[in-house]
């Protein structure tokens, strides 16, 4: 009965009704402050390592780019590492020092997604990220922001050299870090295709099969499945079913997380997710431009082909409007709540002693979020 009201809420209200209670924390209060507490040894061990002094104007842009770039965001990624690590490791183990290194990934994580989020708002013609313009759009940075986005891609690596060049688990994570960058490059990759060579969105090409492709490599792996590997490598964890095991419910998660990501591209609160949509825009194969498409008669799919990807204001409401015509905040409503409970019963289904606790925690995370 709730579905079928929802469409007539308003947001403010649909927020009242269904929001997630933002307090479900991934680790205490005070783990969260130990964490951020590190950011400023991170940027130091990066820009100011002494033996970096031939080049002071660089240090300050690259100390600069981290500062805007990385802490801003709500850091899921690398508080979902340092959460897994507390319930993985064994009590004996969890030492203050080995808390730190936790952390220290979780910092990696974040500057991975800070210099993938850098090229994409370039890519993508965002105008805004986490409630403020985004880095290429600030005076006098532009198109250099690529550069500034190696930056930070190189440091990742310079960061877990310093940090665990000794440690068991050093080529496994670094490993794992490269393989991801890769698979995640993939996606953006995908992700640019989805025009043709004059600009226009290809509808034609416009399946689930390969948006759910599409989002398995662009978020998914990054986003759920590498945080959670890092945990389990460093409480030496290695076993290989038990990462397939991982993988196989966290590229779930992270396909649902992207299919939360596009609909908020379109009937978020940019004051609530910091950025504005532009997914119509841009013409992306978005979860709502493929099932729309799966909708449409020939005459809404006509409106889809003239006014997809384009970016007169009308257009945007025409195709927004239609995609209320085609009540997809309704079936979003209804896919949010039955893959969660999908997702669930296959949690339930991991036989290799991973903790169930855990992937429930991060579904309670993700799951009605509204930024
Ligand atoms: C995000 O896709 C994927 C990566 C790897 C940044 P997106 O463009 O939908 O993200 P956002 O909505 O945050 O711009
Ligand atoms: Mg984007
Ligand atoms: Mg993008
Ligand atoms: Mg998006």
């Amino acid at each position: 009965v709730q579905h079928n009201n929802i469409r007539a809420l308003s947001t403010i209200q649909r927020s009242l009704v269904n929001a997630n209670p933002a307090s479900t924390l991934l680790v205490s209060k005070e783990q969260s402050r130990d964490f951020m507490a590190l950011f400023p040894d991170i940027v130091r061990e990066l820009t100011d390592a002494g033996r970096q002094q031939e080049l002071p104007e660089v240090m300050r842009r690259f100390a600069r780019v981290l500062q805007y770039t990385v802490p801003s965001g709500k850091k899921n990624r690398a508080l979902l590492t340092a959460m897994a690590y507390n319930m993985l490791e064994d009590s004996d183990k969890l030492t203050t020092e080995n808390v730190r290194l936790a952390h220290i990934l979780g910092w990696c994580t974040e500057i991975m997604q800070a210099f993938f989020l850098v090229t994409d708002d370039i890519m993508d013609k965002s105008e805004t990220r986490r409630g403020q313009p985004c880095w290429y759009r600030q005076p006098g940075v532009g198109l250099n922001a690529f550069n500034d986005g190696i930056m930070m891609q190189s440091g990742i690596f310079a960061i877990l050299k310093k940090y665990f060049r000794y440690h068991p688990a050093y080529v496994p994570i670094m490993e794992l870090f490269h393989d991801v960058m890769l698979k995640t490059s993939y996606g953006q990759s995908l992700d640019t295709m989805c025009l043709d060579e004059n600009g226009k969105p290809r509808l034609e090409e416009f399946t689930m099969k390969r948006y759910m492709s599409l989002v398995k490599y662009k978020t998914a792996y990054y986003s759920f499945q590498m945080p959670i590997a890092l945990a389990m490598y460093l409480a030496n964890m290695f076993d290989e079913e038990q990462h397939r095991q991982a993988k196989t419910i966290l590229l779930e998660m992270g396909q649902f997380f992207q299919i939360q990501d596009d609909f908020l591209d379109c009937f978020g609160d940019p004051s609530v997710t910091g950025k504005k949509g532009t997914d119509i825009q841009d013409g992306k194969c978005s979860w709502l431009a493929v099932v729309a498409l799966q909708r449409a008669t020939p005459d809404q799919r006509k409106i889809m082909e003239e006014h997809y990807g384009r970016s007169e204001p009308e257009s945007v409401e025409t195709i927004r409007r239609l995609y209320e015509e085609l009540c997809l905040p309704n079936t979003y409503a209804i896919y949010e709540e039955e893959s969660y409970n999908i997702i669930k019963t296959h949690i339930q289904q991991i036989s290799k002693g991973l903790r169930h606790d855990m992937f429930f925690k991060i579904m309670e995370k993700i799951y009605k979020r509204e930024c």
